[in-house]
Order: structure tokens, then sequence, then C-alpha cells
């Protein structure tokens, strides 16, 4: 018999799901079009609500729509015993790899400088840097920070990166554990934040990181907004400490309308969008589990929701 995906999508793409899939051994239902609860074999899901998870009572495998597990981690949202899978798309992955690359080009190449002398029609160059000269840290090294790191080093970035567990990564210097942290942090122009949100991460982007830094140095988050105190950054950029920072991800998501960040000078902000998985590359990652599953073969990308990802 078939076995059966139910899927929970974002953005209303469940039509793009469906023909991700169309080459797989698999059923595909919506949702919202599940009868049989107990006819679930697997669930790919985005913010599914409490206790719907725990309806399926043949569930195998929860893939997550999503790297970040912050949308499971609420109350009675996963049935105990089931393993959850993070998203590992190629296609996310390369999003990321782009949204960094710009990010760290525009503070490297003095852009946002550029755009204000462009406002009062002032003509002045500033000596540029090479490449080598500037060293970008990267907090979190995993499929996304791994995959922007090496993107660094093709571009001849000095690359640092900082890890829980040791790392090894060609043309990065990594350090691990908390013990590790601030020598990486004094001696970045640029720090990258693609950690994820957990208990151990939560607020790390606060005053006590941006002191360890080089004064005037850069920030760019698209990791969570859970991980940035924002009273601090925003302290940070009017003191100088920081020079800028380019946030993709805050505290309440949509940034309310109130917040200080939305016209803060120095400050370029993008509404959780660094990237998007896209259904054509996630579904191949899913069904990959759902093969070693059948098989009797580990799984890849088991989340930890214990340590929190
Ligand atoms: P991974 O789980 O592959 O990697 C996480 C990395 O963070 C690992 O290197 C891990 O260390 C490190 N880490 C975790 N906890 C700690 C800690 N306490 N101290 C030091 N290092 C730590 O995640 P991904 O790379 O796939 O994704 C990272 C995050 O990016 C997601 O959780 C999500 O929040 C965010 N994201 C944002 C998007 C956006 O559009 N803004 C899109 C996609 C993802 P170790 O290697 O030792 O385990
Ligand atoms: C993710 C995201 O975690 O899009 O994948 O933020």
């Amino acid at each position: 018999m078939t076995e059966i995906l139910a899927i929970k999508s974002d953005f209303d793409r469940f039509g793009e799901w469906i023909d991700a899939f169309d080459q797989c051994d698999i059923d595909v239902v919506a949702w919202e079009k599940v009868d049989d609860p107990a006819s679930i074999d697997y669930a790919l899901v985005w913010k599914p609500e409490p206790g719907a998870l725990h309806r399926l009572t043949n569930l195998n495998i929860i893939f997550s729509i999503g790297a970040g597990l912050d949308h499971l981690k609420g109350d009675n949202i996963l049935p105990p015993g089931i393993p959850v899978i993070k998203m590992a798309d190629s296609g996310l992955t390369a999003g990321m790899v782009e949204y960094v690359l710009y990010c760290v080009l525009r503070y490297h190449r003095f852009m946002p400088e550029y755009e204000r002398q462009q406002e009062n029609r002032t003509w002045h160059g500033i000596l540029q840097v090479p490449a080598p000269q500037r060293t970008v840290g990267i907090l979190g090294l995993g499929e996304i920070g791994s995959a922007c790191a090496r993107a660094l080093v093709q571009l001849d970035f000095n690359v640092l990166g900082w890890s829980r567990s040791e790392k090894n990564v060609q043309g990065v210097t990594g350090f691990h554990g908390n013990d590790q942290l601030d020598a990486m942090l004094g001696q970045c122009d640029i720090l990258v934040c693609l950690l994820p949100h957990t208990r151990e991460t939560a607020g790390i982007l606060n005053a006590r990181t941006f002191a360890a830094l080089p004064k005037g140095a850069f920030l760019v988050n698209a990791g969570r907004g859970g991980l940035q105190d924002e009273r601090d950054i925003v302290e940070a950029l009017n003191s100088g400490q920081l020079g800028g920072a380019a946030l993709d991800v805050f505290q309440v998501e949509p940034l309310p309308d109130h917040s200080p960040l939305w016209n803060h000078s120095k400050i370029l902000l993008t509404p959780h969008v660094a990237s998007m998985n896209l259904p054509a590359t996630s579904a191949q990652h899913v069904y990959r589990n759902i093969m070693h599953f059948r098989e009797g073969q580990p799984l890849t990308h088991v989340a930890d929701m214990e340590r929190g990802y």
C-alpha cells in the first residue's frame, strides 16, 4: 500500500509541493484534507497547531519545513518518540549564501557610506581593503554557516567560524564552545550570525558580545530574532561600537510598527527573507530520508529537540 505524507505548508505552496513529489513513490495530502489521521505515515510541517501531530497516531517521521525548529517548540506540539528532521535544502542554503555574501560585500565595500554620500552629492573615495585583510566571523558552522564560510573563503576573506563542537571547514579557522567565543569575536570586522535559537544561544547578540568585537564592527543576523537583544543593538550602533547591522530576523515578527529598528540609519532591515525553502529541492531531502527509513538505514539531519536544534 502506498504510504502517505501529509503537508502543512507555508505561503500556500501546496501545489508546488505536489509537483515536487510527483516522481516519488508516495501519496501526498494537504493538512486540511486528512480524513483518516491514522493513515498518515509522514508529516512535513510548518507551524503545526498544538495537538495536531498527536492525532496522527501512526506517524513515523516529522519533517520541519524550515531549518529553524522554533515553530515546533511550543507546548503540546511534538508527540514524543518520533524523529524530527531539520530542513536541509540546497535551494534554501544557496539563498542564505547569497544573502550573507550580499551583506558582507556591502560592508566590505563601504556601500552604506557611499549611499549616504550620494544623498549629499559628496564625491569621496575610501581606500579599498583587500579581502584577505577583512575578517569575517560566523556564529554557527552548520549546514548553512559552513556553506557561507566556504563562499567567503572563495572570495579570499579571512574567515573564522564558531560552533558547539569542533569543526573542520577548509580554509576556515575554527573556534568552538563558550570558552573560545571571545577569542574569535576580538578579531571580527564583520560578525555573521547563523545560529539556531536554543536555550544556550538565546540573546547571544548582546552588549557583552558587541563589546568583545573591535570598535565599529558590523553585524549580520539571519539566524533568529531570539538571538538578539534589540535594545543592545541600538545602543551599540548609537555609541559606534557597532558600525552597522543587517537584520533579517526579529524578536517579534512581523516587526512592530513602533520598533526603533525601522528607521535607524545604520540598520538594513529585511522581513525574514534571507532565504526560503524551495519545494523542488526540499522534497529531495525529505524523500531521501523516507527511503532511508524504508530501508532501515540511519536518517540524516535528525534534530535533538532536547539540545534545541
Ligand atoms: P544546523 O543545525 O545545521 O547548524 C547549527 C550550527 O550552530 C552548528 O554548527 C552548531 O554547532 C551551532 N551551534 C548550535 N548551538 C551552539 C552553541 N550553543 N554554541 C556554539 N555553536 C552552536 O543549522 P542550519 O545551518 O541548517 O541553520 C541555522 C539557522 O539558520 C536555523 O536554525 C535558522 O534559525 C536559521 N535560518 C534562517 C533563515 C532565514 O531566512 N533567515 C533560513 C534558514 C535558516 P555544531 O556544529 O557543533 O552542532
Ligand atoms: C528557516 C527559515 O528556518 O526560513 O528555514 O527561517
